[in-house]
């Protein structure tokens, strides 16, 4: 059962007498800052583009990989770091009447409120009724446990706390404390974190040994936990004891009324209600079984799993924080996979898809200055590597400000990151319309602009200008000669990310009244770059600037059809052929693959305005797993707590769903708030939502039956026109003024 507050993380098992609850916080990373540059990078670049100019692929790949790639171990290297849990709260307790003879409880239940963030658990056990509550509190910013029986003095429980590497743990004046310094990678003084943990009891004893809280014959019993690290210079030792001594006097019921009054200012700003089933009763993990078979018998499930995915966004970052991870908050493990980092070739965006649509709108802002924050260090990798202007950043990064490219050619060379990036940062002014984030943000766009038109060089063949070197993000080609690549010139996703950033920033630079020269350069290379997409001889949108084979037609990425979503280049109205060739790429690279490529797959066929299709997605997405092998094919599904398995855990694929589930109810990417694009048949006959969110800052309310629209209401700040398309007509009328 994740919680989270944005930034303290709880994970609660529910062991009968031995609980583990993971705990996180958002800022724990070994590491640290380092310059992976090689500064000789650049004087490789003419060789390295001569050999691709001439089809020699594979062995400008070679160079790339001797040359051009980061300095050091790149990701595999300590210095660079992991996200980390931050350890373990683990209760035993002792029933009493002896564990030993007890085979199972009664009426044993879990459950999660997304409507209040608490998870609760409860059992019956020797004919006491236990009641465990927990939650990560939005008020005090501590995670609180309360423990409950039915009769007096039943609570018994040692508490300890730990984790598998670097830390040292002790008590003193009845409070517990787990301390530790992580790696970071050059002398060993990391990042510096602490967690303190104290108890209030209703009756009862309370002792201590070295390691652990010790209670005896309470009624009742509340644990609060707080943590921090001093990440930023973070003044940790004394705000971990402020929380603790605040929370500490307020009462349980007064700090859980705060906490969900201040969770729910967020999640009470959309409700969605799709109809319902007798699934409904049923718990999760048979109630997704029973999906898989019986999709059409449970309309609710997706608007539960929406509804999840609005709960993890809120519950796994806070503005003027860090954005959600790989695993958005909730690592169990010190050696997380994929370092738990922010992946630039599509995961980290993906993870900020919903927010907009879903009105969350400032959570989208640690993302951004994540970004803001890339911008120094990527001016640096970009002198270093492409002798350009403007910065970049490559395929991952971490709290540290890694812009280098990636170890690997193969992946480490996309040059797509900090473009894609831009995409979010401008969606978020898309939707909000607020100029003066417009204007804060307007030097980082311009800046990744200018190093594109600074890097981009002419392909004599065709005349445009172009990225190189570059890969289309992970995947790799045959060339003519049979042999193998990834490393090309302007493989498509840089040519559409280029496109609309050049024509975000020019639309920006026109808005903020500035920089009327550069637009001008942007506008006149703009006619320079490839269109949004160029038809294979087969069918599909190419990946490639040639129409190169892909050694796996299946492969989890889609890089090319960046231009159909999270841009807008390609659409069904106004480029139909291109849409035609979406979709035959879609169906060459199959439904399946890890969760978040299916998620991806649910977008594009919304974009399609195929809702049937998307919801196949959506199914297949919510197949039911339990593997945490590390995959790249085949095989992504939910665990029986929905969290999205790649495998093995990885958050995208519950955002990536949230955002798709949205784009099937409403869009608004096309000069048109477009209500119902991709209503599949399983929600035809009724539903209701109410603030969705659409660009331009208009907020959204609808109901339809048997598939037509009965009823909707889009409001904004103030009244303006706005064109809606509603039961397949479009028309201009004036929003409400909210
Ligand atoms: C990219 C994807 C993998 C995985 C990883 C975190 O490398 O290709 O499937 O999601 O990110």
């Amino acid at each position: 059962m994740p919680l989270g507050n944005g930034r303290l993380g709880m994970t609660p098992d529910g062991g009968l007498t031995n609980e583990k609850i993971v705990l996180n916080d958002i800022t724990l990373w070994s590491g640290s800052e380092q310059d992976a540059n090689n500064y000789e990078a650049h004087k490789s670049l003419p060789a390295i583009r001569k050999l691709i100019l001439e089809g020699k692929n594979d062995e400008a790949q070679a160079l790339v990989n001797r040359d051009f790639v980061c300095k050091g171990p790149g990701s595999g290297g300590a210095q660079w770091g992991k996200y980390q849990t931050l350890g373990a709260l683990d209760i035993h307790y002792d029933h009493k009447g002896g564990d030993a003879v007890i085979a199972t409880p009664e009426d044993y239940k879990r459950e999660l409120s997304l409507d209040s963030a608490i998870a609760g658990c409860s059992y019956t056990l020797n004919q006491v009724k236990y009641k465990r509550e927990y939650f990560c509190s939005f008020d005090d910013d501590v995670n609180i446990i309360k423990i409950s029986a039915d009769k007096p003095g039943m609570i018994n429980c040692r508490i300890s706390i730990s984790r598998p590497e670097k830390f040292a743990v002790k008590t003193e004046g009845g409070q517990l404390q787990m301390s530790g310094q992580l790696d970071n990678g050059t002398d060993g003084k990391g990042m510096q974190y602490l967690a303190r943990v104290i108890v209030k009891l209703k009756e009862g004893n309370l002792s201590s040994d070295q390691n652990s809280l010790i209670v005896k014959d309470a009624d009742e019993l509340i644990i609060y936990v707080s943590a921090a690290t001093d990440f930023r210079g973070f003044a940790f030792k004394e705000k971990t004891q402020q929380s603790l001594s605040s929370a500490i006097k307020k009462s349980y019921e007064t700090q859980k009324n705060r906490h969900v009054v201040n969770f729910s200012k967020l999640f009470n700003r959309l409700s969605i209600d799709l109809g319902s089933g007798e699934a409904e009763e049923r718990p999760t993990d048979s109630r997704l079984a029973a999906f898989y078979e019986h999709s059409e018998s449970d309309p609710g499930m997706a608007a539960l799993f929406f509804q999840y995915g609005r709960y993890l966004s809120i519950s796994s970052t806070r503005v003027g924080l860090l954005p959600p991870n790989l695993q958005g908050l909730w690592a169990k493990e010190i050696n997380t996979p994929w370092n738990g980092d922010y992946h630039l070739d599509v995961n980290v965006q993906m993870n900020h898809w919903p927010v907009e649509v879903t009105n969350l709108s400032e959570l989208n802002l640690p993302l951004a200055d994540l970004v803001k924050g890339l911008v120094k260090p990527g001016e640096r990798t970009a002198k270093a590597y492409y002798n350009a202007e403007g910065w970049i950043a490559h395929v991952i990064t971490n709290v540290w400000g890694f812009t280098e490219p990636g170890e690997s050619a193969s992946w480490g060379a996309a040059n797509a990151g900090s473009g894609w990036l831009c995409n979010n940062l401008w969606e978020h002014y898309a939707f909000s319309m607020d100029r003066k984030y417009l204007k804060e943000i307007y030097p980082v766009l311009k800046g990744s602009a200018l190093f594109y038109k600074s890097a981009q060089v002419k392909d004599p063949k065709t005349g445009w200008m172009l990225t190189s070197p570059s890969v289309s993000p992970e995947n790799t080609f045959y060339l003519p000669s049979g042999k193998t690549a990834s490393i090309s010139m302007g493989p498509t996703i840089d040519n559409q990310i280029i496109r609309e950033l050049f024509n975000n920033v020019i639309t920006a630079s026109t808005i903020l009244g500035i920089d009327a020269e550069f637009r001008k350069e942007l506008e006149n290379r703009l006619k320079l770059v490839p269109p949004a997409g160029v038809i294979s001889k087969d069918g599909r949108i190419r990946e490639w600037i040639e129409d190169y084979k892909e050694t796996d037609p299946r492969h989890r990425h889609i890089s090319h059809l960046y231009g159909l979503y999270p841009a807008s280049l390609i659409t069904p109205t106004r480029t139909p052929a291109l849409a035609g060739a979406a979709r035959k790429t879609l169906e060459v690279r199959g439904d399946d693959g890890p969760s978040w490529t299916i998620a991806y797959k649910l977008l594009f066929w919304a974009r399609l305005q195929d809702g049937n299709r998307a919801f196949k997605l959506f199914k297949e997405l919510l197949k039911p797993t339990l593997r945490l092998d590390i995959n790249y094919g085949a095989g992504g599904g939910v665990y029986p707590n929905m969290l999205s398995a790649g495998p093995p855990f990885q958050i995208d694929g519950n955002f990536g769903a949230t955002a798709g589930l949205a784009e099937m109810l409403i869009q608004s990417h096309d000069g048109f708030i477009d209500l119902l694009p991709a209503l599949p048949d399983a929600w035809k006959a009724y539903g209701n939502v109410k603030g969705l969110k659409a660009r331009g800052n208009f907020t959204v309310n609808m109901n339809w039956k048997d598939g037509r629209i009965t009823g909707y209401r889009i409001s904004s700040t103030t009244a303006k026109k706005v064109k809606v398309k509603v039961n397949g007509e479009i028309r201009e009328i004036i929003s409400e003024k909210s």
